[in-house]
């Protein structure tokens, strides 16, 4: 709740100033201003006085409001919500956070793409961050995961290797957000151990509808250690309630052209209309002896676990419910670290971990300025704290008192406390001080054949044309080349599609593998389309209205929706909307041409008789129709949409995945949006 006396009203907005106190303007050290229109002069036509205190303060701050946006994961975007544990996992650990059953803890989210900068497009094709900071009483814990369980490389030493060739090229500043180009899969295709992740990449994970509709996963192997200090391995993961979903790659093009926020509004959107997002907290968690035994190493994250050897038991379910008050103090200076774990969870000796252990904290004091950046509210935890740590730049909470270190004799100040202090875990660490990679992670493609067999058929499509399109963008053919070689070790027919599809001249020979391709039963929990909901709550239909239209049937189907817990759009010629034939106005949200079909996930046009035929001679209104055709949407049409419309838009005669809006066809239509797309009109 904001103090009232700290707010004034502005336009109907509750607004706060960054002092807050005052209805008059000061400078930052509290002195009223009588002028901020005009900047101080030598006569009205002079020259600038550079006494003007007020003017340079002003412009000084301005001036440093950027700070350094993130090496990656530059463009995100943040909410705040909390999680409750709904089962105890006190026989394997002793953080609070998982064993008190029915406690919240506040959290704080935030969700990015890797490649773009700040100012890039929400559609890019790109893994997504899924970083969530718990505010536990026993400290803050950062989960920073992504949407994809698995990475790109083993050891944290190549992470500035696949950074530099996965951005914008350092000679000509672009392509930016895209891995379209020849840096990233020269790069990759000299990395073997990257083909899991880009079977991952190149699948419609990295295309997600919105951030409510995909997983997050830890993606290393944890630890957990319960009260008497013995340990557990574990992976965490985020399992959306909302269902998994993602467009296609020919929607996200268009998307980042009509709405290149998509991601962020819709996470605005569902927030402030009070239809808070869901994910539960899912681990899978194993000893010692399924670590011996598994065909992998459990240290290595270009590898997972799959979830039918080791199922996810579900914990807790986090709910995102508050945007934030201020995207800059709480989204842009949100610090996570790896390293921010609680008593009862610790790291395993992954290689990539580690490095992130030291690349998170070294990040922040770059991008913040300070050794104090947890001293931002957004950053400080949120239970009691007490350490002797002071001064630096832009210090705000100094130790009182005379005593500074510990031990004194004053008596004064915190104490450590071996009980409900942290403890790493006992592991026994020997061993000859060398830089090498273990042999256990030497299997580089059995796992990316498991998840391109484990696709339905429309998933492995989608795998191998967006193959074909990012290598149809690489300039040096032996690079397209090098990654098909890598493709045959991952199935046959993958290869040969993508090889024909670029048009390749001559099939190359197969990569040299370290070792045999193991064949593992696919694994269905891989596929997003096996995993899809049935339900179209939370998701948004486009309702294409024209002049003379009945109310009824307008009504018939923003009800049908509206119960299905779906939001409706009205889309119009004219913003200002239509008239109906009984007279009525209703308005429109969009104008048809700021609003085409990419933005919803299924679309209505009721049109009269005239309203059908004028559509039909509008390029917009013929493309709002014919891409949700071809993007394998579900459809309802007016009567007179289907005769006087349809056959100006699309060439093929209306399919199962059409609905024409008589009788229970309203009804019928919305339960059929629950499938959210119709894949067979692709067959
Ligand atoms: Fe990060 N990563 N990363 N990363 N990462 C950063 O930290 C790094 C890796 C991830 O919303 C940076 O605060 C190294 C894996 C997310 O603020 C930086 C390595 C995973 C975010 C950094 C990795 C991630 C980051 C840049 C190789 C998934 C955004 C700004 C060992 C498990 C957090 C910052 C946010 C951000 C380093 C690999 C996820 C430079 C060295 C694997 C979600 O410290």
């Amino acid at each position: 709740m904001k103090d009232d006396k700290t707010t004034a009203r502005t336009g109907g907005e509750t607004h706060q100033t960054a002092g807050g106190k005052h209805d008059t303007m000061t400078t930052q050290v509290g002195m009223p201003i009588a002028d901020d229109q005009n900047s101080l002069k030598a006569g009205p036509r002079g020259p600038h006085l550079l006494e003007d205190q007020i003017f340079r303060e002003k412009l000084f701050h301005f001036d440093h409001e950027r700070i350094p946006e993130r090496v990656v994961h530059a463009r995100g975007y943040g909410a705040h919500g909390t999680f409750e544990l709904k089962e105890s996992l006190e026989d394997v650990t002793r953080a609070r956070i998982l064993t008190e059953v029915g406690e919240k803890t506040e959290v704080f989210v935030r969700f990015s793409t890797v490649a773009g900068n700040k100012g890039s497009a929400d559609l890019a094709r790109d893994v997504r961050g899924f970083a969530t900071k718990f505010y536990t009483r026993e400290g803050n814990w950062d989960l920073v995961g992504n949407n994809i369980p698995v990475f790109f490389i083993q050891d944290a030493i190549k992470f500035p290797d696949l950074i530099h060739a996965a951005k914008q090229e350092p000679d000509r500043g672009f392509p930016q957000a895209q891995t379209a180009h020849d840096n990233f899969w020269d790069f990759i295709s000299l990395m073997p151990e990257s083909m899991h992740m880009v079977m991952w990449i190149m699948s419609d994970r990295t295309i997600p509808r919105s951030f409510r509709f995909m997983e997050g996963f830890g993606v290393h192997t944890f630890r957990l250690v319960n009260a008497e200090g013995k340990s557990h391995f574990v992976k965490f993961h985020w399992k959306p309630k909302q269902g998994l979903q993602s467009v296609l790659w020919d929607e996200a093009v268009k998307i980042n052209g009509a709405d290149p926020d998509f991601h962020r509004r819709d996470l605005w959107d569902a927030i402030e209309k009070a239809d808070p997002p869901q994910w539960d907290l899912g681990v899978q968690i194993f000893d010692d002896t399924f670590a011996d035994s598994f065909d992998f190493d459990v240290l290595d994250a270009t590898k997972l676990i799959p979830e039918e050897d080791v199922p996810v038991r579900i914990v807790g379910t986090m709910t995102l419910d508050r945007m934030v008050d201020n995207f800059f103090a709480e989204t842009e200076q949100v610090a996570f670290q790896t390293g921010n774990i609680v008593p009862g969870i610790d790291h395993s000796n992954d290689p990539l971990l580690q490095g992130r252990n030291f690349s998170y904290l070294d990040t922040q004091l770059k991008r913040l300025g300070s050794p104090n950046f947890n001293h931002i509210p957004i950053n400080a935890p949120k239970c009691p704290f007490a350490h002797l740590q002071q001064d630096g730049h832009m210090a705000m909470h100094n130790p009182k008192g005379r005593a500074n270190y510990e031990p004194n004799s004053h008596g004064l100040g915190p104490r450590e406390d071996a009980e409900r202090g942290f403890r790493s875990y006992d592991e026994e660490v020997s061993g000859t001080k060398q830089r090498v990679r273990s042999d256990t992670f030497a299997d580089h493609y059995s796992q990316a054949r498991q998840f391109y067999l484990s696709q339905t058929d429309v998933e492995a499509g989608h795998i191998a044309d967006a193959l074909i399109f990012e290598l149809s963008k690489v300039e040096r053919l032996e690079i397209r080349s090098r990654m098909v070689s890598h493709l045959l070790n991952i199935d046959a027919g993958l290869a040969e599609m993508v090889a024909d599809g670029l048009g390749l001249e001559e099939m190359p020979d197969p990569a040299e593998a370290a070792r045999p391709v193991i064949e593992t039963r696919p694994s269905p929990k891989l596929s997003i389309l096996k995993n899809a909901p049935d339900s179209f709550a939370g998701r948004k239909l486009g309702l294409l209205l024209t002049d003379g239209i009945s109310r009824e049937t307008f009504d018939d189907v923003r009800k049908a929706a509206e119960k299905a817990g779906a939001v409706v759009e009205i889309v119009a010629e004219k913003v200002g909307g239509v008239t109906t034939s009984e007279g009525k106005r209703i308005a429109a949200d969009q104008k048809l041409d700021g609003a085409p079909s990419v933005l919803y996930d299924a679309v209505a046009v009721i049109a009269s008789d005239e309203g059908a035929a004028r559509l039909g001679r509008m390029h917009g209104a013929r493309t709002f129709l014919a891409d949700a055709h071809a993007h394998m949407k579900f459809i309802a049409l007016s009567p007179e949409a289907r005769d006087g419309f349809w056959t100006a838009a699309v060439d093929e005669d209306p399919d199962a995945g059409v609905f024409v809006l008589e009788k229970d066809g309203a009804r019928d239509f919305i339960e059929a949006c629950g499938a959210l797309r119709f894949w067979e009109r692709g067959e």
